[in-house]
C-alpha cells in the first residue's frame, strides 16, 4: 500500500495526522505539485484528476478523496476511533467535519486561488483547461472563512473538542484548515478564546507534526 501525497498541501496532511494518530506507518511518494508532477502521464495513470492524495493498495486499486481515504484506515485501523463509535457521534463528527470542509478548506481554497497570480488561468485544482480566477468567488471564499471561525469557536464553547469530548476527524480538519488559513492571512480571531485554547492543544499533539 502507497499514499501518493505532497508534504506542503493540506489535503494529505488530514491523512497523515490520522494516521499517526493511529500509530499506522505506511509507504508514501512525493508527488511535487510545485513542478507540476501531478499533471504528468506517470501520476496521471494513478489518479486521473491530478489531485493529491491517492492511496493505491497492493491489488492496484487506487482511492482518492481524503474523507474516503480516511474511512478506508478507520475500517483496517478501529482504535481509536477518530469518525465516532455509535449512530450519535459518527453522525456529529461527519456533520462538523462537512461544515469546517464548506465554509472552511473549500473557502479556503477559493480566497486562495482566485487572488494568487500564479493561479490567474489555472483557478481550479488538478486537470483541467485552462480556468480564469473569478474575484467574486475570493469574496465569497473570505465571507465562508469568517463562518468557519465562528463555527468553531461555537462549537468549542461547548465542548473540549470539535464534535465533543473526545478528539476526531473533526479536530484534525479544523487543524488543518486553520493552518491552511494562513495562507490568505487569516488566523482565529483573538477574542475567539475556546478556538484559541483548542488550538494550543491540539497543534502540541506529536501527530500534528506529521
Ligand atoms: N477533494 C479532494 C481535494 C484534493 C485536492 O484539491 N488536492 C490538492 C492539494 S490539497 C491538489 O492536488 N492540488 C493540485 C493542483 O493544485 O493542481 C480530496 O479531499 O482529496
Amino acid at each position: 500500500m502507497k499514499l501518493y501525497e505532497y508534504k506542503g498541501a493540506p489535503s494529505p496532511r488530514r491523512i497523515r495526522i490520522f494516521l499517526a494518530e493511529k500509530g499506522v506507518n505506511i509507504a508514501t511518494v512525493q508527488v511535487d505539485l510545485g513542478s507540476g508532477e501531478n499533471l504528468k502521464p506517470e501520476y496521471l495513470s494513478i489518479n486521473p484528476r491530478g489531485l493529491v492524495p491517492t492511496l493505491q493498495l497492493d491489488d492496484g486499486t487506487c482511492i482518492d478523496e481524503t474523507m474516503a481515504i480516511c474511512r478506508y484506515f478507520e475500517e483496517l485501523y478501529p482504535q481509536p476511533p477518530l469518525m465516532g463509535t455509535d449512530a450519535r457521534s459518527k453522525a456529529i463528527i461527519e456533520s462538523r467535519t462537512r461544515h469546517i470542509e464548506f465554509d472552511g478548506l473549500f473557502a479556503v481554497a477559493d480566497a486562495f486561488r482566485n487572488t494568487t497570480p500564479a493561479f490567474a488561468n489555472r483557478a481550479l485544482p488538478g486537470v483541467t483547461d485552462p480556468v480564469a480566477a473569478i474575484p467574486q468567488l475570493a469574496q465569497r471564499g473570505f465571507a465562508a472563512v469568517d463562518r468557519f471561525f465562528d463555527g468553531l469557536n461555537r462549537y468549542l464553547g461547548g465542548n473540549e473538542y470539535v464534535a465533543g469530548e473526545r478528539f476526531s476527524n473533526a479536530d484534525i480538519v479544523g487543524l488543518c484548515v486553520v493552518d491552511f488559513a494562513r495562507w490568505i492571512k487569516r488566523s482565529i480571531p483573538e477574542q475567539h478564546s475556546h478556538s484559541l485554547r483548542w488550538y494550543q492543544a491540539v497543534s502540541s499533539r506529536p501527530s500534528a507534526k506529521a
